[in-house]
């Protein structure tokens, strides 16, 4: 899998090197790009952000530049620069140029610079970008909830692209865009809660999706037990040794030797932790995945 972020901090994901996702990257089973939009700007200041059309606060991402960065990014053939503002940019010399240069070739040297070293990286690995099952994700609060079963679904795609916006988001256009043109995409929020960025939802979604890739974690059979995956029931609590532990002995049935009262036990204990702690998630349980003895819980 490959896997391309586009982002202001691309430095955040630094940490993608590390541990599991360092490992499969050795393994070659995956290569993690993260690329700075600003790259992708024209202007001195690589402004990526503008005021908000019909007004109101903060500032929305600008169209233009993510799309000349998503082009590249998933391999789009360049386009011409279109609906940019042409403006006399008072930093540099009079004379000496336009803060915005829209040449028959899309754009000034920079990004052309950016777009043959992105081009270079997909030849070397092996990648020609008709032959990729593309899937272009945003995080956006206001979205759909990410979930284990997006997960499983994104980690059998060929390249994924991530596009994390700040401020405000990233302009409507985007993602309508890119669907038009024929391209997965897909918005997804983490959870009920308000981040600075998409910057952290990425490395969430990243994270659940590339220990699903055959052959990344040790023990596929931890991935086949664990909580949301089968019958989205929370786990089981976990224990080990000592069986006391300061006092506290571990439920007796985990010391019996009966594998299928354990598996009871565990099974019991899962749906009631799950009725306590997530009832929406019963709610949406499969009554036909219940056997006799869990409906008399
Ligand atoms: Cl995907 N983005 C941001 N900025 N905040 C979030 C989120 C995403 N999911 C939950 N909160």
């Amino acid at each position: 899998m490959r896997i391309d972020i586009v982002s202001v901090f691309p430095e955040y994901f630094d940490v993608l090197n590390l541990s599991l996702l360092g490992k499969a990257q050795d393994k070659g089973l995956l290569q993690v790009t993260a690329h700075n939009l600003r790259d992708w700007t024209h202007d001195v200041h690589r402004t990526v952000d503008d005021t908000p059309v019909g007004g109101g606060a903060g500032m929305v991402m600008k169209p233009e530049i993510w799309a000349q960065c998503l082009d590249d990014v998933l391999g789009l053939p360049a386009r011409e620069l279109e609906n940019v503002e042409l403006t006399l940019d008072d930093d540099l010399p009079v004379g000496q140029g336009y803060g915005v240069h829209a040449t028959k070739h899309g754009s000034e040297v920079g990004a052309a610079e950016q777009s043959s070293a992105i081009a270079t990286t997909q030849l070397e690995h092996g990648h020609k970008p008709s032959q990729l099952k593309q899937v272009l994700i945003f995080p956006n609060p206001s979205a759909p909830l990410f979930n284990q079963q997006a997960a499983t679904e994104l980690s059998h795609a060929e390249q994924l692209v991530f596009g994390c916006g700040r401020y405000e988001g990233i302009d409507a256009r985007v993602p309508r865009y890119y669907a038009e043109q024929g391209v997965d995409v897909r918005e997804y929020s983490i959870g009920d809660y308000v981040l600075n960025g998409g910057e952290v939802a990425v490395s969430a979604m990243i994270e659940a999706i590339v220990r699903l890739i055959p052959g990344f974690m040790g023990n596929p059979e931890s991935i086949v037990e664990e909580s949301y995956t089968g019958d989205a029931l929370l786990e089981h609590r976990p224990y080990t040794k000592p069986t006391t532990w300061r006092g506290i002995a571990v439920p007796q049935v985990l010391i019996s030797g009966d594998h299928a009262k354990v598996d009871r036990y565990r099974r019991d204990e899962a749906i009631m932790r799950t009725n306590a702690i997530r009832p929406d998630l019963i709610e949406q349980l499969d009554c036909r995945r219940l056997d006799k003895a869990d409906r008399k819980l």
